[in-house]
């Protein structure tokens, strides 16, 4: 499969999407489109629709509503992220961060409204009733307390133990729970059985989990204009990496661990049918932004 034409072709159509759900139809729309429309990679939103894809689905009309909502929530979430009282960025994808333009209260209100708005969007489009109100409760909980927002209080929380539990539990929550929830709510939308849907909300964590670990491997390695931010900052910051925990060829190694795990259940599962998958965990290990 070619993936990068694959991305290519997904996110040209999300971006279209989001443009039409984020009309500037006030200042604070405009805000909110600021961080949400150029820019990034989609790869929630793609994971979403490749999965509603891939086991079946049909409609975009369906999941497009769905995958623009995981491409708000992930935007609001980088708007809060680099917001002064959290990692105090200036940069996010290669322009300045939302608060920088727009002042600070008016950056935390567009996350809020993007954050707001993804959830109404996840009980509009084709879908079924039942399907969407899953998919409500399934990003309610990857988001709350006990998922993302839990991940970044232990992220930025100064007393904590520096070991590879901790380490895991951050990355766990704050990155990987994301990308099974993207998943797993493409597979809802399908309407896919249960077992499938768990296995590949698996592959999803998985692969949030070597996505975070080499995010955490390019900010050693990588370079302030391709990743579009500030790299080093980690270290400044006392974040707990795996670079940090384990070096960096153990942090290489261990995100081929997860790639190699990924690979086995997706073997044991149907090769063919989920290439999309192996590729894009070729693609993430091998990501320079
Ligand atoms: C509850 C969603 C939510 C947010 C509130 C601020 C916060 C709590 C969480 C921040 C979580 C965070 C920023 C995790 C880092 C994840 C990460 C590696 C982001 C970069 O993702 P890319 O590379 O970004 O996919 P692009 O720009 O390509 O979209």
């Amino acid at each position: 499969m070619d993936l990068e034409r694959y991305l290519k072709e997904k996110k040209l159509l999300v971006d279209e999407a989001l443009k039409n759900f984020l009309k500037p139809e006030s200042f604070l729309f405009e805000a909110m489109a600021y961080s949400a429309i150029d820019g990034g990679k989609r790869l929630r939103p793609i994971l979403t629709i490749a999965t509603y894809e891939i086991l079946g689905g049909r409609d975009l009309s369906v999941i497009m509503p769905i995958a623009c909502g995981m491409e708000m929530i992930h935007a609001y979430s980088l708007i809060h992220d680099d917001l002064p009282a959290m990692d105090n960025d200036d940069y996010r994808r290669g322009k300045l961060t939302n608060h920088k333009v727009f002042g600070e209260a008016m950056a935390i209100l567009a996350g809020d409204g993007l954050y707001s708005l993804a959830f109404e969007l996840f009980t509009t489009g084709n879908g079924s009733k039942s399907a969407q109100w899953r998919v409500v409760r399934e990003m309610a909980q990857v988001t709350g307390p006990r998922g993302i927002v839990f991940g970044q209080a232990l992220d930025i929380k100064k007393e904590k133990e520096f070991n590879p539990k901790t380490l895991r539990m951050i990355h766990k929550n704050k990155t990987a729970k994301f990308f099974a929830g993207a998943v797993r709510c493409g597979a809802i939308m399908a309407e896919a059985d249960e077992e499938i849907t768990e296995i590949l909300g698996k592959v999803g964590l998985y692969l949030g989990m070597l996505f975070q670990i080499t995010d955490d491997i390019l900010d050693v390695i990588g370079d302030d204009k391709s990743m579009g931010k500030a790299v080093r900052k980690d270290q400044l910051q006392d974040k707990l990496t795996y670079p940090r925990v384990y070096g960096l060829d153990g942090a290489r190694f261990r995100a081929r661990r997860y790639a190699d795990t990924i690979q086995m259940i997706i073997n044991n599962l149907d090769k063919e049918r989920f290439n999309f998958f192996t590729c894009l965990t070729e693609y993430i290990i091998k990501r320079n932004f």
